[in-house]
């Protein structure tokens, strides 16, 4: 009996060895390890919407490698204090969920909301590394590395005296604390984080603070179009467009031919299969590109011009704006484009109290989505996400890839970055 029982002893122990082991190696098998690790991350707080997306998919496709060894979870960064989001109010944040299809988001990768990390945790992080550029700038030919070196750039994190070396910071609204902290020179690609979090085994949870500053594993490869595939919009959002383009564009995905199924994992995509709404859609960026990208934003008088050629050579008499200039530059367009039906997106206020700025640009992306054809401006994250969007559709690239000239009258077009399957 005595026997049985220190065997019984000898056993528990060995696998509370295991177990420990298990918490501190990278190399347990996948679903073996009931702790979980977080990967937080954030994003320069000047970047904008679509940028942000765009980093996601560069994050996402890092913990699909470490999920491979490690059982990860994303935390997805809160929504708020966009620069272009003036009708929300500072220091509010708004969950994925209010824009996306989480459930769509984890059958690509595990994925958490903040609010519910920081039940599952509290305002805890292991460590936090703050991406930077080297101070002296590229050196010499490509190679991919990082090195922990002094901050370059402001953060928000600092000391405080007399706790356990610890730093804190305000996060989405949250003060966080952080037990390592370190800023990160790093030249690469996602995946150059790799090694440096299989090593970081004290750390359940790690922040990548500047995520913007890694590049994509493979811009446009099978991993970049899977991730991006994930990211439906929230179905809020997807009815409200639906609602739209039906009242007003006589549009709707059975006469568009741009039904979709219920997962994106089922989805065959057959170029050209798509027809689209019988309007052309154009997105008008404005506001600060104005300044920025001053020869290649057309005056309204020339984005007229252009907009009736499009009509005329897809016999069509309807285009759908989106846009971000203010309500006057939007008359002054339509009167320049009379004798054609020229549609905009104006939200109930309803809507509008719940979803807000967000909310409705996704609108306009996804009415933009499904035109039979689509112009877009110079170097606008907002038009290149409505252009994957119809890659996913299945358009033919020719309705898509399309830019507004600014000043010359031909300017070039932009890259053609097809979806892979
Ligand atoms: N509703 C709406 N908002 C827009 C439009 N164009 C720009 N915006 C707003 O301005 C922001 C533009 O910033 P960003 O997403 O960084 O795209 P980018 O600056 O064009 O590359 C969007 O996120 C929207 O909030 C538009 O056509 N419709
Ligand atoms: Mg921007």
């Amino acid at each position: 009996m005595r026997k049985v029982g220190e065997i019984v002893v000898i056993f528990l122990a060995f696998l509370m060895v295991q177990n420990v082991k298990c918490e501190l190696k990278d190399s347990c098998e996948r679903g073996d390890q009931k702790i979980k690790r977080y990967l937080l991350y954030d994003v320069n707080p000047g970047e904008g919407f679509n940028l942000r997306r765009d980093v996601y998919i560069r994050i996402a496709n890092l913990v699909r490698k470490l999920i491979k060894v490690d059982n990860w979870v994303l935390v997805l960064p809160p929504w708020g204090n966009l620069y272009h989001w003036q009708n929300v109010q500072y220091g509010l944040y708004a969950p994925w969920k209010n824009f996306f299809d989480v459930a769509s988001l984890n059958k690509w990768i595990p994925v958490i909301e903040f609010d519910d990390y920081l039940k599952a945790e509290g305002s805890k992080v292991g460590s936090a590394y703050i991406l930077q550029h080297y101070a002296e700038g590229w050196t010499g030919r490509w190679e991919e590395k990082y090195d922990k070196k002094p901050c370059i750039q402001k953060h928000n994190f600092h000391h405080r005296v007399g706790l356990d070396g610890s730093w804190f910071g305000q996060t989405w609204g949250t003060e966080i604390q952080v037990q390592n902290f370190t800023c990160l020179s790093i030249q690469g690609q996602a995946s150059t984080l790799l090694p440096l979090i299989k090593q970081d085994l004290k750390s359940r949870s790690i922040l990548i603070g500047r995520a913007e500053t890694i590049l994509h594993d493979e811009y446009g490869g099978k991993w970049y179009w899977a991730a991006r595939q994930s990211m439906r919009f929230a179905n809020h959002l997807q009815e409200e467009a639906t609602r739209f383009r039906k009242n007003q564009l006589d549009s709707d995905d059975v006469h568009d031919k741009t039904e979709v199924k219920e997962d994106w994992r089922d989805t065959k995509i057959k170029r050209g299969a798509a027809v689209g709404g019988p309007y052309i859609s154009v997105h008008l960026r404005r506001k600060d590109f104005i300044r920025a990208r001053g020869d290649e934003v057309p005056t309204l008088k020339r984005a007229a011009q252009q907009i009736k050629n499009l009509l005329k050579k897809e016999n069509l008499t309807t285009a759908f704006i989106a846009t971000d200039a203010p309500t006057e530059d939007f008359q002054d367009l339509t009167t320049l484009l009379s004798g054609y039906k020229v549609v905009h997106y104006e939200p109930h206020p309803d809507f509008f109290q719940l979803w807000n700025d967000g909310g409705i640009a996704i609108v306009d992306q996804i009415v933009c989505s499904h035109a039979r054809y689509f112009i877009g401006s110079y170097e606008s994250t907002f038009s290149f996400r409505i252009q994957e969007e119809r890659e996913i559709l299945g358009f033919h690239e020719n309705t898509t890839f399309n830019r507004l000239c600014g000043k010359k009258a031909s300017c070039e077009q932009p890259a053609k970055w097809r979806i892979v399957y």
